[in-house]
């Protein structure tokens, strides 16, 4: 059995010119492991805690030095004197070693730093391709990209409420043809908005971000894009994330942009005509991730025909998933390493939504890097879908460029 020889972190830069946590994994055998962590900007209140430094004569206050100095001095000489060389073993030792319920003593972002580094530098060990490694010989598809190609709310500095606009070619056969058809439609959605002369630039996840009317004239701009690019909408349809936890206010919806004040009743009801009109096949938090309410009315109205995301309302953590189950909500999970902290509660999750039918989305974050190891992941559990923002923009592409290369191996 190998050995973990040497555990370091770093202090890098995310997609979003913010600092974060990079940890580097050695073993005894001369198998090595890197990776960067994510970071959101909607996060949720059930989130696992990122360890920020709060100095603000430092990158306003965004410093993770303190994290990294936390995998330094103290998860790399308890990890390495402990002689783990497991995936459990070593995760269930972290959370002990940290001790709190949110991973806020050591913080989440050192954690996971340390869990997927090790988890590299145990595929390279095994001399695996990490997919394998993590799968093993079930790990056999590829799953259905969902291309953010509109970018608004937290995201972007437009007028649009609505977080992504994402485009999801499921009635396309194969990955590279998914991610072509993807690439087509966000160049034909860029041509339509020069035309109209409505340009911005694009978003924090490679999407554009022009100021429209409202959400439905984006719905209706990316349908035609779809239809130019040479798609029908039954080959592409449209998912959308409106992390509607951002919009929470007292007891009702407050849309920071619009400006207007919406109930939980209100929003499913428009959520219902929306999926008249368009070629939505899927919602992402339609509701604030404690309106258990809303999701009810929710799930109870659309569940059968299109896919509820649970987003913040999960949070990837296996107690508020039971408790989605109890209360029978939603039907699918995103999957977001860091908003759990550890590989291998993440694991939990996709297996306790497979157990009681909730199709996973394993997703990237909106402040990303060039780690590409959610792509691996997507195919070790055979995901349905993986998100990871545009088809465009290097932090974007390094997970479907990824993903092209795994479609050739298996
Ligand atoms: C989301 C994510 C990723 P953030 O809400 O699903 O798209 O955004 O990382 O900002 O939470
Ligand atoms: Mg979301």
């Amino acid at each position: 059995m190998d050995k973990i020889k040497e555990i370091r972190g770093y202090e890098l830069i995310d997609s979003r010119g913010n600092p974060t946590v990079g940890c580097f994994v050695s073993t005894v055998r001369g198998a090595k492991g890197f990776a960067i962590v994510p970071s959101g900007a909607s996060t949720g209140i059930h989130e696992a805690a990122e360890l920020r430094d709060n100095d603000k004569k430092r990158f306003m206050g965004k410093g993770v030095k303190k994290a990294v100095n936390n995998i330094n001095t103290v998860i790399a000489p308890a990890v390495i004197e402990g002689g783990i060389f497991s995936q459990r073993e070593l995760d269930s030792f972290l959370i002990s070693l940290d001790g709190s319920e949110n991973k806020e003593k050591l913080g989440a972002n050192a954690i996971l730093g340390v869990s997927i580094a090790f988890a590299k530098a145990a595929a390279a060990s095994f001399n695996l391709p990490l997919y394998r490694y993590l799968g093993g010989i079930n790990a056999y598809t590829l799953p259905v990209p969902m291309m953010n190609i509109l970018n608004g709310g937290a995201h972007a500095k437009n007028n649009l409420d609505v977080q992504e606009f994402m485009i999801v070619p499921k009635g396309i056969n194969g990955f590279s043809e998914q991610l072509r058809a993807g690439c087509e439609i966000y160049h034909s959605l860029g041509k339509l908005l020069k035309e109209k002369g409505l340009q911005g630039g694009v978003g924090d996840e490679g999407g554009f971000a022009p100021d429209l009317y409202g959400d439905e004239e984006a719905l209706e701009l990316i349908s035609e894009a779809i239809l130019r690019a040479g798609y029908s909408h039954n080959q592409v349809g449209i998912a959308l994330d409106v992390a509607a936890s951002e919009w929470v206010k007292d007891s009702a919806y407050l849309l920071p942009k619009k400006g207007s004040v919406m109930t939980s009743d209100a929003l499913v009801d428009y959520y219902m005509e929306l999926t008249e009109k368009y070629p939505v096949l899927s919602i992402e938090d339609g509701v604030g991730e404690d309106d258990f309410d809303g999701w009810k009315k929710l799930t109870a109205c659309l569940s059968k025909k299109i896919n509820l995301v649970g987003d913040d309302l999960f949070a990837t953590n296996v107690k508020r998933l039971e408790m989605g189950v109890e209360k029978c909500i939603a039907n699918s999970v995103l999957v977001k390493l860091n908003q759990i902290g550890t590989l291998s509660e993440t694991l939990e999750v996709i297996e306790m939504g497979k157990k009681y039918g909730y199709k996973s989305i394993i997703s990237h974050r909106s402040g990303e890097s060039e780690d590409s190891f959610i792509a691996d992941l997507s195919v070790a559990v055979n995901a349905p879908f993986i998100k990871s923002g545009a088809p465009a923009r290097s932090d974007r592409t390094a997970k479907y460029n990824r993903l092209l290369i795994i479609e050739k191996e298996i």
